[in-house]
Parts: structure tokens; C-alpha cells; sequence
């Protein structure tokens, strides 16, 4: 199911905002043992990150060696930014390697594809033959159907759906409660907008947007 490997590394988080709150959340429920938060602001506000070392420059990571940390990107990936892409890249370059986080309350079957690096927020669901690429988000409550293939560094935000047999490629974002009907194709780049239903392919870089609801 998981390219991961199972050994169970200490975890330096990337990031102290909202998205690095929800994984650390996952990962403390599962007894893992986080050994910093990488953030240049403060996150004294966040009750979740209380008693862990907090550390201020992305540099700083380089107190632990590669082998002996795993690392969890917690800066969420927005429409168009490229920003948590280069992070990875530049830990990875330097031999770092990155945490699948897979939430206890997510359906995962058996029989799909998780690539390194993807996170699975809780209540989502992957179904059978779908697979989902490395440093991917699946959000929180989002259904990927039978079948799928999204790329990778893609965000399908909260309680998007994508059908069966959906093939999105790198860097897309799908949008909150978007639904992207079946066997339909989302290009490199490409953002389908919140509320949206996505009945035809997106090519690369374009932008989906709901349609407008007018009321006399
Ligand atoms: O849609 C949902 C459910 N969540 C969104 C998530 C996927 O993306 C959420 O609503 C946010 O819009 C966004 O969450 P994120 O990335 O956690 O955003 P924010 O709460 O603004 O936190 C960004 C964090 O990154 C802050 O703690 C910043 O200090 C930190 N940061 C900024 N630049 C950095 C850097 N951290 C490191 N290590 N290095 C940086 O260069």
C-alpha cells in the first residue's frame, strides 16, 4: 500500500501554522515522538506544540543528521505556490527523507497506492486502485475514488471529491468541497475553485471556477 518505510524516526516538523498543528495532532495520537517544530514565528499560541523543542531557522534542521530524523512538511500547499515544493526539495537534496502521515481515521484500502511523503488527513477516504503522489495533501473528509491518479505535491482540500478514474497531475489544487466528476483530467498547475463541479478536463494552469448561482 505505502512506498514508506516503517521505521519509527523521530519527526522534525516544517512549519507551525495550521496545517503543521493537524499533523502534529495525528502524529502525537500515534505515540510518535516529535523532536522539534521548524518555524521562524512564534507558536507559543498553539497548545499542540507545547513541550516540543521549537526552532527558528529551516537551517537548524541540520542539527539532526539524515538518517536519524523523518521529516513532515506542515506548510499547507495553496493554489499556485510553489513554496512547500522547494522546502522538499532542498531537504531531500541533502539526503532527508519525508514522513507518510496516514491519520487513524482515514480509509485507506488495501489495494491503493500511497507515494512517500503524501499525508492523509482524518475522515478522507482513498478507494481501491487509487493512488495518491509523493508530498500530496489530502485533506481533511476529502473522497478520492476507485481508481484515481493524483500526482504529486497536489492539495485536494477539505471534503473535495474526486470520482472514480480522475487523473490530476503535479502541483494541482482542488479546492474545498469541489467534485471532479469521473474520468475527467486536471493538468500541471491547475486549481478547480471551492463549491466547484468539474465536468470536463482542466489543461495545465487553468482555473475552474463555480458557477455563479443568480436569484431574481
Ligand atoms: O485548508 C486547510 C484545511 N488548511 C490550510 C493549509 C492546507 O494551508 C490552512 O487553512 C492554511 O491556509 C495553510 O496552512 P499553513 O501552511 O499551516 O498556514 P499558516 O497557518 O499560515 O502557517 C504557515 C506556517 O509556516 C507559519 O507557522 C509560518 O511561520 C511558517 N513558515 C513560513 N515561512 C515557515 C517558513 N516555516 C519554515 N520552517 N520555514 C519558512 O521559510
Amino acid at each position: 500500500m505505502s512506498d514508506c518505510d516503517n521505521a519509527k524516526l523521530p519527526i522534525v516538523i516544517i512549519g507551525g501554522g495550521g496545517h503543521a498543528s493537524v499533523l502534529a495532532d495525528i502524529l502525537l495520537q500515534q505515540q510518535r515522538e516529535i523532536v522539534a517544530i521548524v518555524c521562524p514565528d512564534d507558536i507559543n499560541q498553539r497548545a499542540i506544540f507545547s513541550g516540543i523543542t521549537h526552532l527558528k531557522r529551516d537551517a537548524d534542521i541540520s542539527r539532526f543528521s539524515a538518517d536519524s530524523v523523518s521529516l513532515v512538511n506542515g506548510i499547507g500547499l495553496m493554489p499556485k505556490s510553489s513554496f512547500r515544493r522547494k522546502l522538499n526539495e532542498t531537504f531531500l537534496s541533502l539526503g532527508y527523507r519525508f514522513e507518510t502521515v496516514i491519520s487513524d481515521s482515514a480509509i485507506v484500502s488495501p489495494f491503493c497506492r500511497l507515494e512517500v511523503g503524501a499525508q492523509i488527513l482524518p475522515m478522507s477516504v482513498i478507494q481501491a486502485g487509487a493512488t495518491i503522489g509523493s508530498h500530496s495533501i489530502i485533506n481533511t473528509g476529502a473522497i478520492v475514488e476507485h481508481d484515481c491518479s493524483v500526482g504529486s505535491y497536489n492539495h485536494i482540500a477539505p471534503r473535495a471529491t474526486l470520482c472514480g478514474d480522475v487523473e490530476t497531475e503535479t502541483n494541482v489544487y482542488i479546492g474545498a468541497n469541489a467534485t471532479v466528476i469521473q474520468g475527467i483530467s486536471v493538468g500541471n498547475g491547475a486549481v478547480v475553485g471551492a463549491g466547484a463541479c468539474l465536468t470536463r478536463d482542466l489543461a495545465s494552469d487553468m482555473i475552474a471556477y463555480p458557477a455563479k448561482i443568480t436569484t431574481k
